[in-house]
């Protein structure tokens, strides 16, 4: 169901479980700014989400919020994640989805790293 990308931040939502410690996750890296671990539902064979420690509820809540440390620390995280997984090289795909019509599942901002196979031109 997807979320209402307006609506304010939601403490119970998944992703702040696993920040909390909740709930476990396969964690690939951590640190001040973000969280990345593996989608549970992998739509690639290297299939990684990104996610600010912030309460963000999208990456349009986030870039609007979110100061200039928190910015540059998840965005430097990003490409961590991908550069210490060895994806550069062969390639990958970022995605952010935001509310209703992206389908955004999860009212925590989380940024899609897809990898591992030809991932063919860009959905419309
Ligand atoms: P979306 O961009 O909000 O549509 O993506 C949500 C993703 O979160 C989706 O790929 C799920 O498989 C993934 N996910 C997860 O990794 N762990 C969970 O507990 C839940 C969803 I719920």
């Amino acid at each position: 169901m997807p979320i209402d990308a307006t609506a304010a931040y939601d403490d119970g939502n998944i992703f702040a479980r696993i920040l909390r410690g909740e709930i476990p996750c396969n964690r690939v890296f951590e640190d001040a700014h973000a969280l990345a671990f593996h989608d549970i539902n992998p739509q690639a064979p290297h299939h990684v989400l990104v996610i600010p420690k912030g309460r963000y509820v999208s990456w349009d809540d986030f870039s609007a919020r979110a100061d200039d440390a928190e910015i540059a620390g998840f965005v430097r995280a990003v490409g961590h994640v991908a550069r210490a997984a060895g994806l550069v090289a062969p390639g990958y795909r970022l995605l952010a989805n935001v509310g209703r019509d992206a389908h955004q599942e999860v009212p925590h901002l989380h940024v899609h790293i897809f990898a591992g196979r030809p991932l063919g031109p860009m959905l419309a």
